[in-house]
């Protein structure tokens, strides 16, 4: 009797869930939301017949997606098979233009996504083409607050917590988790850190993981693993011990209960996520341990259910002379010394998603321990959702970055997806820009940063530009004239496609150029991390929270030196690297000011000086922005009205921020440097006096 209601409530749960999906789906295709659809778009579909030998959940969506969205030939026939293939990897899979196989359920989903792709972008499908994802898990971190809040987050409040009611789970919840899991999917995202890595203890109370089960439940529909952020003292400040010491036994016993009463809940958790001994939070340090014990602890006591620990290295403390340091002093004694389902997670730079960044020297430095890469989706540092920066250029400048570990092309990409370390777990994760907006990220074009996380997640090879065609395509094409009509096509790509993506492949390096050229980093207003703040020092604050312990600006000259003579961080890289990165002749001029203290007569390689080329770089980085607006404003008639509308009012935004940027820094830094602003360009908006008075959040708005 009991299993048969357990039967009748578990149909009940795939009733329903299925009713979900064709709600959400419904919901996707025939009510314009803002941008609520993001890059699934409605296409009015061709007939097409979907033939499986066997039906798993996965298969069925892969079935629902094929039916509801081919784009090909009329009354193909599709088959889909699940059957090993050597080839293939993982949840990766084999494709011809009308079939699927896969090693499981799963990658027959993902194949279904990918051929649908092919078909609304024009990418052709090579016969037995097989496609493998770069990492295993590929994961969204949500900073998101029991609240409803989320730390760095610019798309309104989280889609998971709600404060007060997280004990009310409503059907609008569950649409939304299962519109953004299908999203996901979508572009390859098999797994979600549902709340912030500042975690809250009560993450792990009874009420809360009821929550979290009810989540898991829905994400799980599209292949979407839950995960939570844990707080290390959770023993004390939930369970009420008296110790959080990872070797104590009654600690132990402990996480051990917790995670079993987690895994009766949501029996495929994914595991554990912690930021400890960093920022103020809580760690095994507290207690003489090492961050080996802590990921230890924690991962012994998941293994049993498969589980993963992922433990950051962004750590720093106050005392050392250089923050860029930290993460591979403490952690690279410890190569060797983690479990093996320890991942340990690390920022794409140094210090702290900036703008641009080296590499982090961890990358490829611990060989024995599997490392992940961290990048930030959200745009902390990069204009909030009120600026167009697309990130993808970014995170593929990082991943194709050469760390020289294992010879030349021993890239950031290869040293982290087992091609060459032998490691058991692979991994990646992004910080998400997700939100309770309407279009989800605030900003119409940071849909494309999450977009293009997921794709690079599954094949960290992709191109910025394969990834900026795909996304516009799917995003933008409703608004073709006739897509039967090859002219009508090949007008829009040429007036809308190719000048929209050149806006988007543009916009980091027109960021760089107008807030933090030639290796400047960390210049930020205090806080928010919105617009300049390179005098911003108040005298209680740790000095590494301040811009001046970045910038160094001073009347010999501007920069950290990091070389020999400086804090020598830039040994930590590979001896071939650290030698060109060293020498202030062979270092590359993005980087000039991260590794180097130059005075600001300095001769750069094209012959002016420093002070001149910074003022270049500003100035360059408002007239590209000034080249956006125009740019944005021809493609009127290819974009929907409140869309466009919207573009155009946060171009004119970001053009006032960069102008803000330019002048700010100049007339800050020239106090130091005594030197003209370059007679031929054009001169400051803004009084220095007057932006040192101003809340840069505000200043524009
Ligand atoms: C910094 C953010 C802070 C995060 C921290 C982290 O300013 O809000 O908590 O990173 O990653 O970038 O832990």
């Amino acid at each position: 009797m009991k299993y048969l209601k357990l039967l009748y409530k578990m149909k009940k749960t795939v009733a329903q869930i299925f009713v979900l999906i064709g709600l959400c789906q419904l919901s996707l295709f025939t009510k314009a939301q803002g941008d609520h659809d993001l890059w699934l778009k409605k296409v009015t579909p061709v007939s097409v017949n979907v033939v499986a030998a066997k039906k798993g959940a996965f298969v069925n969506v892969a079935i629902q997606e094929l039916q509801q969205n081919w784009a090909g030939k009329a009354n193909a026939t599709v088959t889909l098979l699940v059957k090993p293939d050597v080839a293939v990897k993982d949840d990766g899979f084999k494709l011809t233009a009308n079939s699927i196989q896969a090693n499981n359920d799963m990658g027959i989903l993902y194949g279904a996504y990918e051929l649908l792709r092919r078909q609304q972008t024009g990418q052709l499908v090579n016969n037995g083409e097989i496609v493998n994802p770069s990492y295993q898990q590929r994961i969204l971190n949500h900073w998101d607050n029991l609240d409803g809040s989320i730390e760095r987050g610019y798309a309104g409040n989280s889609i998971f917590w709600k404060g007060d009611k997280n004990t009310t789970i409503t059907d609008n919840d569950k649409k939304l988790w299962l519109e953004y899991a299908r999203a996901n999917a979508s572009i390859g995202v098999n797994g979600s850190v549902l709340n912030n890595v500042n975690a809250s203890p009560q993450i792990l109370s009874a009420d809360n993981l009821q929550r979290l089960k009810a989540i898991a439940d829905v994400l799980r529909t599209y292949g979407i693993k839950s995960y939570l952020s844990v707080n290390f003292s959770s023993p004390v400040r939930l369970g009420g011990l008296k110790t959080s010491d990872p070797l104590d036994a009654n600690v132990i016993e402990w996480w051990k209960t917790k995670t079993k009463e987690i895994y009766a809940l949501v029996p495929d958790f994914g595991g554990f996520l912690v930021k400890a001994n960093s920022e103020g939070q809580p760690g095994p340090q507290d207690f003489g341990r090492t961050h080996a014990d802590g990921a230890n602890m924690l991962a012994d006591i998941v293994k049993p259910y498969n589980g993963l620990v992922m433990w950051r290295a962004f750590v720093y403390n106050p005392n050392d002379k250089d923050r860029a340091k930290q993460a591979y002093n403490e952690f690279l004694p410890l190569d060797g010394k983690f479990r093996d389902n320890v991942i340990v997670q690390v920022k794409n730079g140094p210090i702290d998603f900036q703008p641009r960044e080296p590499f982090s020297p961890l990358f490829g430095a611990m060989k024995q321990t599997p490392l992940m890469a961290e990048v930030q989706v959200t745009q902390e540092y990069l204009g909030h959702s009120e600026q167009l920066v697309f990130l993808s250029s970014l995170w593929e400048e990082f991943l194709k970055a050469d760390t020289y570990q294992e010879g030349k092309g021993s890239t950031v990409a290869r040293t982290t997806d087992g091609s060459i370390y032998n490691q058991k777990n692979t991994a990646i994760a992004g910080v998400a820009n997700v939100g309770l907006d309407s279009n989800w990220c605030g900003h119409p074009f940071a849909q494309a940063n999450w977009y293009a996380f997921g794709r690079l997640a599954w094949n960290n090879n992709l191109t910025s530009e394969q990834i900026a065609n795909e996304w516009l395509q799917q995003t933008f094409s409703s608004n073709i004239s006739d897509k039967n009509n090859p002219l009508a096509v090949s007008e829009w790509q040429r007036n809308f496609l190719v000048p929209a993506k050149k806006i988007m492949l543009e916009s980091h390096e027109a960021a760089v150029n107008y807030s933090m050229p030639l290796g400047l980093h960390h210049i930020f207003a205090g806080n928010h991390h919105y617009g300049p703040g390179p005098w911003y020092a108040p005298k209680n604050l740790r000095v590494d929270w301040t811009p001046p312990y970045y910038h160094q600006a001073a009347a010999n000259g501007i920069g950290f030196n990091r070389t020999k003579s400086g804090t020598d961080a830039a040994d930590q890289y590979h001896p071939a690297l650290a030698a060109t990165l060293n020498d202030v002749n062979t270092c590359p001029e993005v980087y000039l000011l991260w590794f180097h203290h130059v005075a600001w007569d300095y001769k750069m390689r094209n012959g002016k000086t420093l002070w001149d080329e910074l003022c270049y770089k500003y100035d360059s980085g408002v007239k590209q922005v000034r080249e956006f607006q125009k740019d944005w404003d021809a493609l009127e008639r290819y974009v929907d009205k409140n869309t466009f509308l919207e573009v155009q009012r946060k171009l004119k935004r970001q053009e006032k921020d960069a102008q803000v940027y330019k002048d700010g820094c100049l007339l800050y830094f020239q106090q130091y440097s005594k030197m003209p602003i370059p007679y031929e360009l054009e001169r400051p908006v803004y009084d220095l006096k007057y932006l040192l008075s101003m809340d840069m959040l505000d200043v524009n708005k």
